[in-house]
């Protein structure tokens, strides 16, 4: 019977282990049909990081950063090891940087450009000028003049306090109506098509390194609105104003990524700006169905294989991280699931489509091995107490380590055989894996430290096919264990 166990995240970037629940995937068994122990979902494998494979291809994966949610650990780590663009959410829009005139708000913004450079990742910018999210004192002005200067203060202040981080800006965002005529925002309004120009001048002078980009939704085919976008950036080239890249949004809905993608992104990159996916989602009604997950696996590779396969396409950017915090089912009634990660932060079909369109390899080194001693014996001398709780098909395992040696342990890895028909199916405080009957639980990044006398506890479900006694040879660090 073949089996499959995999944690979601053994290590991340900085090699610190994290604790996931993992769970196995059983084919063709019906030990794992019980609605009492079988997640809700099969573990997706692991690879190594996203960013380490896009790397090779030369582009980015980004996210959108909520500063808010880095306290929390599983959002954290899937931040740090996953992504090598960081572009806020919301943070550095005109109502978070300039809510009343002249009066700068940095707190949220200076976090994410904080946390993309301690994670040596891009910053990307978003957004100078747009009509959401715009503060009513800017919507009010109808004097082209006050307007202008208002526009190039704001441009000034926010493109020229991230200078020299932001390595892109989406300059002007969703100046297109559906049917490619110019929205009719207040800068529209008053200033008039110039406007695209003018701000564009104007962040190339506060921000000169910067890379300048327009960005728009249900641009991502070939139509009307991404037409009238392509026509402006052809003008905006031959006029000689600075424009470096188009970002298309990628807001998508499962099993309607366009047929003519890629053949988008490659016309505009033959007009020389570079070209990303800036905020790719794919919404779904929720509750999810298996089959609608997998289609979105398949629209998230779609999606990176046509960025891959576009010379000029420099990253893709997803909107967010994981279901819990997603804009869309806050605007789109009963749908969601839009994200590679679940509001569990467990990884999600889609994630590992996305690793191997960018041909991750398999990350099967498993946590972060024990350090090697560098002096003396630091072999681990451990009590175990191991109990079982079982039912019909199943069993909640609860272990307790005791580090009964004289040396604190730094890390600590518990290694043991399961009984015979024994199938590990989630565990907790620890990285969990199952390789034939060898079962494997590494310490967490929280739990790694155990004084002489100390204690951890942690536990797992697992099947079992009628044989539920404990294992009996544990070892910690290679040590038996009492
Ligand atoms: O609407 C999805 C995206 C479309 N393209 C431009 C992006 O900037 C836009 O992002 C979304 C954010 O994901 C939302 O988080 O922009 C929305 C605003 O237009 C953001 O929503 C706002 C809520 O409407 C506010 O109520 C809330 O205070 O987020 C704010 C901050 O949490």
């Amino acid at each position: 019977m073949p089996t499959q166990i995999e944690n979601v995240f053994p290590a991340s970037r900085t090699g610190r282990t994290t604790a996931w629940a993992v769970t196995a995937v059983v084919a063709g068994s019906t030990l794992v049909a019980t609605a009492a122990l079988a997640p809700a979902r099969a573990a997706e494998p692991i690879f190594e990081p996203w960013r380490d494979a896009a790397d090779r291809h030369g582009v980015t994966t980004g996210f959108a950063l909520s500063p808010a949610h880095l306290g929390d650990p599983g959002y954290r780590a899937i931040a740090e090891r996953e992504f090598s663009l960081v572009v806020a959410e919301n943070a550095m829009k005109w109502d978070a940087t300039e809510p009343s005139r002249g009066t700068f708000t940095w707190g949220q913004a200076d976090q994410v450009a904080a946390f993309a450079e301690s994670n040596d990742a891009e910053l990307y910018g978003h957004t100078l000028v747009w009509h959401s999210q715009l503060p009513g004192w800017v919507e009010s002005i109808s004097d082209p003049d006050e307007l202008r200067t208002v526009m190039y203060d704001h441009i000034d202040a926010v493109a020229g306090r991230y200078a020299d981080q932001v390595d892109a800006w989406d300059v002007v965002n969703e100046l297109w109506e559906g049917d490619g005529s110019r929205r009719q925002s207040v800068f529209q309004r008053v200033l008039g098509d110039g406007y695209v120009a003018e701000a564009l001048t104007r962040a190339r002078q506060a921000a000169p390194g910067a890379d300048l980009c327009l960005n728009d939704y249900s641009t991502d085919a070939i139509n009307a609105k991404s037409t009238a976008m392509y026509d402006l950036v052809a003008d905006l080239l031959d006029d000689g104003v600075p424009i470096d890249c188009v970002g298309f949004q990628s807001h998508l809905i499962v099993g309607q990524v366009p047929g003519t993608f890629q053949q988008n992104l490659q016309r505009f990159a033959d007009l020389g700006v570079d070209v990303r996916i800036t905020e790719l989602d794919v919404r779904m009604d929720v509750p999810a169905s298996a089959a609608d997950l997998q289609r979105q696996a398949a629209d998230y590779r779609a999606v990176v294989e046509a960025c891959l396969a576009v010379d000029r396409c420099t990253g893709v950017t997803v909107w967010g991280i994981d279901d819990g915090h997603s804009w869309v089912p806050d605007v789109f009634s009963g749908q969601g699931a839009a994200l590679p990660w679940d509001a569990q932060y467990q990884a999600k079909p889609a994630y590992t489509a996305v690793a191997e369109a960018l041909d991750a390899r398999p990350d099967d080194a498993g946590p972060t091995p024990s350090p090697t001693p560098t002096s003396g014996p630091v072999d681990a001398e451990c009590t175990v107490t191991w109990s079982h709780a079982a039912w019909g098909t199943g069993y909640t395992g609860s272990v307790t380590i005791t580090n009964s040696g004289a040396e604190a342990w730094s890390s600590w890895e518990l290694t043991t055989t399961l009984p015979g028909g024994q199938v590990l199916q989630q565990g907790w405080s620890a990285d969990w894996s199952q390789t034939g009957s060898t079962l494997t639980a590494s310490n967490a990044a929280w739990n790694a430290s155990v004084a002489p006398g100390g204690t951890v506890q942690i536990g797992y479900n697992a099947a079992h096919t009628g044989d539920t006694s404990v294992p009996t040879d544990v070892a910690v660090n290679g040590s038996p264990c009492h």
